[in-house]
């Protein structure tokens, strides 16, 4: 048995890494600040976990966490586009700062491995598809910019200190416990609750914008393969983590139609500002190193996630 580090324990992905690890009969530590995470989505492993409520920004706190820590999953961000917009000095904070404080803790308490929640975004708009890791970065927003700074400092502490460190890019994560609650929300999560309870979704933009939609399930195998694969595979190295296959907006509502019951129209806005057009994976290198492949396809993950939500 292992012992696991989960940053953002209490958000959408960090909750479900721990559900799993549990399943799986590891040992799980999980810290969170709550800033978007969210005490229910740990109401049911709060008793199995040793949950710390603290910040990635307070060293020592996270040098107490890592202590006796074999693998970190490190999660805890302000994930999203339009709030690094708005807020950049924020979005550094914790999605730059706040990696730092961890990489150092992890070094000092020499934890076995680190993987961290990598982002997409830092493709930018660069017009091929599909985006593999070889490809230069080009980010355009500053949540952007954080994720792909913070995936450089893990590849530097791999070089500088010796510590292993997977950067996995998710490709835009949906499923169950994806809070649908805040003007930041991803998409799917706003589009599914919104439509089953009969509200007019929003499209910013003309809908033809795509993304590589991947269900929770498949991102939550990738960490743990992250963390079993063999080190000269994977450590200091970036992974796509994605199905491989895009799919717009306008397509989404429409397959949300008949899933909701929603038999409205949506409404069309202006565009986001720092948003991307298309956004679509080669998960190649995933499957060689990681040995990946993703195990629910996104029509699937669609109709579990509008369970969940109808059921929540
Ligand atoms: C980015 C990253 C994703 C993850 C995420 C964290 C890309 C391609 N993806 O997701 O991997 O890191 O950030 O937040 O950069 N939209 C609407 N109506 C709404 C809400 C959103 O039309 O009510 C649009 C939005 O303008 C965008 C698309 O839906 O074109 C997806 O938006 P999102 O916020 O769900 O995710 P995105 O792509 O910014």
């Amino acid at each position: 048995m292992a012992r696991y580090l989960v940053t953002g324990a209490a958000g959408f992905i960090g909750s479900s890494l721990a559900r799993e690890l549990l399943r799986r009969g590891e040992q799980v530590r999980g810290v969170d600040n709550f800033a978007t995470g969210k005490r229910e989505n740990l109401t049911d492993i709060l008793d199995k976990i040793d949950f710390r409520e603290a910040d990635i920004l307070d060293l020592d706190a996270m040098q107490q966490a890592c202590s006796g820590v074999h693998y970190v999953l490190h999660q805890a961000a302000i994930p999203s586009v339009p709030k690094s917009v708005l807020d950049p000095i924020g979005s550094n904070r914790a999605n730059i700062d706040g990696t730092v404080n961890l990489l150092v803790a992890a070094r000092d308490a020499k934890v076995r491995r680190v993987v961290y929640a990598a982002s997409s975004s830092a493709y930018g708009d660069t017009p091929t598809l599909p985006k593999h890791e070889g490809m230069t970065p080009d980010p355009i927003s500053p949540y952007a910019v954080a994720k792909l700074a913070s995936e450089r400092y893990m590849i530097s502490f791999y070089r500088c200190y010796g510590l292993e460190t997977v950067s996995l890019r998710y490709f835009n994560i949906f499923g169950p416990r994806q809070d649908p609650s805040s003007p930041y929300s991803g998409v799917l999560a706003k589009f599914i609750t919104q439509m089953l309870r009969g509200q007019r979704p929003t499209i910013f933009g003309d809908g033809g914008q795509s993304r590589d939609f991947t269900y929770i399930d498949n991102a939550v195998e990738a960490n743990l393969l992250a963390c079993s694969a063999p080190t000269q595979q994977v450590a200091g190295k970036v992974f796509n983590v994605a199905t491989g296959r895009r799919v717009t907006l306008n397509e989404i509502f429409k397959l949300l139609q008949p899933l909701t019951s929603y038999s409205g129209s949506p409404v069309y806005e202006a565009e986001r500002s720092g948003d991307i057009k298309h956004s679509l994976a080669d998960i190649s290198s995933a499957e060689k190193d990681l040995g990946y492949k993703p195990q629910v396809n996104f029509e699937e993950g669609l109709r579990r996630t509008v369970d969940w939500y109808r059921g929540a």
